[in-house]
């Protein structure tokens, strides 16, 4: 079961993909002109509207966004993650779903966490999603890291649907191009306790090592082919060796794959989203590889349960939590888990 549908889009949709990546950077030297603790007592006041589920003003975005790049520039590729911490996947603008993730595992910072991507698009609430996430990464640059997944992209959020929130709830593009540019800066993967490689997607046949992930340049659009769209792109597979990916991006891998990467690299495991998986997490590869996914009842109508990972201090301990969609005023039940035939 997967989202076939997030394919790379139309010529047009290149066009415009590759206009906004020709847009230059703005400056990277703005830290010093900022005050401090004046940056603290605004992402207090932001974190409370955000939780509340209040969007921020477009100028508090710009703000936001500014404190947010100066942090993730000194971010790895393969951004090193102490345990213990909470491993999360797809959230997919499900605000309420999100608050509910807290509850469950904890607030943050009193929790760490690290979200696997995918923040934005498919739910109705990206701008609150994304807005908080970034926020609590910039409160919280030790205990909270955010790494980009697949939909954290100028293309992908035109077709479905983060685009379109942004205009509806702004009245312009411009909070989407804060973001997006944003987007440009987070980190590809991390490692947790040198142990546990956390990624979006999955491997790359141009990728041996985390060195190798280490060297790219990803400061960018997320590209259509090459390593670090497959590290965005790419799904473990039933079958050995590398495949041609029905997504029409990055590949897919076997268990002979994930095997060596792992031993070559020193890893335990590959922890990754990107996939539905109906209790929130599944093993594959023989223990290799785990999929975390963590928008329950995913699109409103998906019927699956939700999970995060927390991994104990030591590492000795890890254990998955599985939740379902919070309730909320005015809609439906999501007591029926029976699964739609059209996504079987
Ligand atoms: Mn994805």
């Amino acid at each position: 079961m997967d989202e076939t549908a997030d394919t790379p889009s139309s010529p047009e949709m290149n066009a415009t993909a590759s206009a906004a990546a020709a847009t230059p950077l703005p400056p990277q030297s703005s830290t010093a002109t900022l005050d401090l603790e004046k940056s603290y007592a605004d992402l207090e006041a932001w974190l409370a509207k955000l939780t509340q589920g209040t969007p921020l003003t477009e100028a508090e975005v710009k703000l936001l966004t500014e404190l947010a790049r100066e942090r993730l520039l000194q971010e790895s590729n393969v951004q090193p993650v102490p345990a213990p911490v909470t491993i999360c996947g797809d959230i997919h603008g499900q605000w309420h779903d999100l608050m509910e993730l807290f509850r469950i595992g904890g607030s943050a910072p009193d929790t760490n966490y690290l979200f696997m991507g995918d923040y934005v698009d498919r739910g109705y609430y990206s701008v609150e999603t994304v807005s908080l996430l970034v926020c609590l990464k910039v409160r919280y640059p030790d205990r909270v890291f955010i790494l980009r997944g697949n939909h954290e992209s100028r293309q992908i959020t035109q077709v479905y649907g983060f685009y379109d929130e942004c205009v509806r709830k702004y009245g312009s593009a411009n909070v989407w191009k804060l973001f997006t540019d944003l987007f440009d800066y987070f980190p590809l993967t991390a490692v947790v306790d040198n142990a546990i490689f956390c990624l979006h997607g999955g491997l790359s046949p141009s990728i041996d090592t985390l060195d190798h992930v280490r060297q790219l340049d990803r400061v960018q659009e997320v590209p259509h082919e090459g390593p670090m769209c497959d590290l965005l792109w790419s799904d473990p597979d039933d079958r050995t060796g590398w495949g041609i990916s029905p997504r029409g991006a990055g590949f897919t891998f076997g268990a002979d794959i994930s095997a060596a990467f792992n031993a070559r690299n020193g890893l335990t495991t590959v922890a990754r989203a990107h996939q539905l998986v109906m209790e929130g997490y599944n093993w594959s590869h023989e223990g290799a590889v785990v999929t975390i996914f963590s928008a329950p009842n995913y699109c409103y109508r998906c019927g699956n349960q939700a999970a995060i990972l927390e991994v104990d201090e030591n590492r000795t301990n890890q254990q998955f939590l599985q939740f379902d969609p919070a309730p909320r005023r005015g809609e439906p039940s999501t007591l029926n888990r029976k699964t739609p035939d059209y996504f079987l």
